[in-house]
């Protein structure tokens, strides 16, 4: 029997008693709308091959590479492999691979022209402790903004690169680490719940229209401030066989980043994009 369960107050939400690897249009239409509703969903007791996996995230859109080359599968691009080759060869631990996702809030892709619409891990080693990852909502952080905000920035757009002010960019090869910014509006209405929500993501932002100097940076950090709001939070703990996928449109998240690093936590990862963008994919 198939249970859908709210996890939080206003984002998260859980299903059990599925099969994703047998699951059905109609066995798939609440799952989808299940998680348009609540933006991070997580899919309990799976037991995926590879392939299972990346078939079941090919039915929210389009599967992607993600442009960090060095921690893709060696076979299947789409794969990266999360937490694989966590220490280093003089036996140091790899801070960009441990701490992956857990240098601040975020969403996925801000850095392309087309965005990432989604997200998708699958849970195959979990620590003794430690390790969650933490979500929270895009819509909260837009009903929570000041008036004076919100018609400032109604319009407007900011411009996003992979590293961001800071230029961190580990995790990509050298070859691929001149991003050009691209630009999106940062009062974003979702595409699929008509709803308004604060896009924006502090690592990637590298300009705002209109505003210039320290004004864009008091209005950086402001914005910043506003991203977290209380009662629009949810914390996954994970289990091994875990899915959870998170709507990059209306959802921010970080790892914990606090898990002993003697032990694996290790997750695939799919980023998914919306194929009615396929068209304009060609500008990334
Ligand atoms: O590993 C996690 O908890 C999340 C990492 C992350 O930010 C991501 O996969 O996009
Ligand atoms: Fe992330």
């Amino acid at each position: 029997m198939v249970e859908i369960r709210r996890m939080g107050p206003q984002i998260g939400v859980e299903v059990t008693g599925v099969d994703v690897k047998t699951l059905d249009d109609a066995g798939f239409a609440p799952i989808y709308q299940a998680w348009l509703d609540h933006n991070v969903m997580v899919v309990r007791d799976q037991e995926l091959a590879m392939q299972d996996f990346l078939h079941y995230s090919r039915r929210f859109g389009l599967v992607v590479p993600h442009p960090s080359k060095s921690t893709r599968h060696p076979d299947v691009p789409e794969i990266t492999m999360l937490g694989i080759n966590k220490f280093n060869p003089d036996g140091t631990l790899n801070q960009a691979i441990y701490r992956r996702g857990a240098e601040g809030w975020h969403t996925d892709g801000a850095y392309d022209a087309v965005p990432f619409k989604a997200t998708q891990l699958y849970a195959l080693a979990i620590p003794s402790t430690g390790g969650d990852t933490l979500f929270a909502s895009m819509y909260a952080a837009y009903d929570a903004l000041p008036e004076r905000l919100k018609q400032r920035l109604d319009g407007c757009v900011g411009g996003f690169t992979y590293g961001g002010r800071r230029s961190r960019q580990e995790l990509l090869n050298e070859e691929d680490r001149d991003w050009k910014p691209v630009f999106h509006p940062i009062i974003r209405t979702h595409p699929e719940t008509g709803r308004k929500g604060l896009y924006f993501d502090p690592g990637k932002i590298v300009s705002i229209e209109g505003v210039e100097g320290a004004e864009a940076d008091d209005l950086i950090a402001e914005l910043t401030g506003h991203m977290i709001q209380p009662g629009a939070e949810y914390r996954h703990k994970w289990r091994v066989g875990d899915i959870v996928i998170w709507d990059n449109r209306c959802s921010y998240h970080r790892a914990a980043g606090d898990y002993p690093p003697e032990e694996d936590l290790i997750h695939w990862r799919v980023s998914i994009k919306d194929r009615a963008m396929e068209g304009r994919l060609a500008a990334d």
